[in-house]
């Protein structure tokens, strides 16, 4: 995959040469790019940002420079992706579907972000997704870029090690993974739970079940909601029941 990154600080993508990342470069997997903006400024003081156009705080990226940079690095297989505080949601669907693409081009705005009509002349030649991480507001795209690239990364063939470890990914899909333990046995008084070790897979797989339901009812009320009531059995509703949750008629398929 082809990967080019437009930012006004190139050096916030140093860590992109580190660990998994920076492997799936050397071996070829990520061919990776990093341009800073200001290339293609061409006065004095190589100037991206302006006033804004109805007044309000801060200053917003003139879209000259940008339009130059699209037109650089661009390809005509190209997506472009747009780190936004008022962008769609991205979540791991929407790196699945990113992770299929041949070129992905990143624009990192700084500031109040970047002249609208950017964004809007770009979708007419390629198509466009502005893509939030979440409702918090951030200074600007360079770290998004980077949460998005690595969620991207880990889904190319050949990046992980454990060709199972994505499959099972998939298996679990809807709940909160139960949690993990490994060596010693016995940590500052704490143990590692008895059934962990018992041998018995029944009984493990019974008791991750339990901790994933467990998890995701007490902290994700929202994918407890969307959770398809027909994926939960008899054994699902015993163990909600006994740990004390009252489910409400229909949402556990009988
Ligand atoms: C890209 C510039 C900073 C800061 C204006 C917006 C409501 C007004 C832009 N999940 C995410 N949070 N933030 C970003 C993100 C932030 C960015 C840029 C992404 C480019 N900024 C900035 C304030 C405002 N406010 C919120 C009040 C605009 C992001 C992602 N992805």
């Amino acid at each position: 995959m082809k990967v080019d990154i437009i930012s006004i600080f190139p050096d916030y993508f140093a860590p992109l040469d580190l660990s998994l990342i920076g492997k799936a470069r050397t071996t070829g997997t990520l061919n990776l790019s990093v341009h800073d903006l200001r290339t293609w400024t061409h006065d004095v003081h190589r100037t991206v940002d302006d006033s804004p156009y109805g007044g309000g705080p801060g200053m917003v990226m003139r879209p000259e420079p940008w339009g130059q940079a699209l037109d650089a690095v661009g390809s005509p297989g190209a997506t472009l992706v747009v780190p936004s505080p008022v962008g769609k949601p991205f979540t791991q669907a929407g790196a699945h579907e990113l992770a299929g693409l041949d070129h992905l081009v990143f624009a990192c705005g700084r500031y109040e972000g970047i002249d609208q009509r950017v964004i809007d002349e770009a979708a007419d030649r390629m198509p466009v997704r502005e893509v939030s991480l979440g409702d918090y507001v951030l200074f600007g795209g360079e770290v998004a870029v980077i949460v998005i690239l690595e969620a991207i990364t880990r889904l190319l063939p050949g990046v992980l090690g454990n060709a199972d470890s994505l499959t099972e990914e998939s298996h679990a899909a809807g709940l909160l993974e139960a949690p993990v333990y490994t060596k010693p046995v016995s940590w500052r008084d704490r143990e590692v739970p008895d059934v962990l070790r018992s041998g018995d897979h029944g009984r493990i797989a019974r008791w991750r079940r339990d901790q994933s339901m467990l998890r995701t009812l007490t902290r994700r009320p929202d994918m407890w909601a969307d959770y398809p009531p027909e994926n939960l059995d008899k054994k699902d509703r015993k163990a909600l029941l006994e740990a004390g949750f009252q489910i409400p008629p229909g949402r556990v398929a009988e």
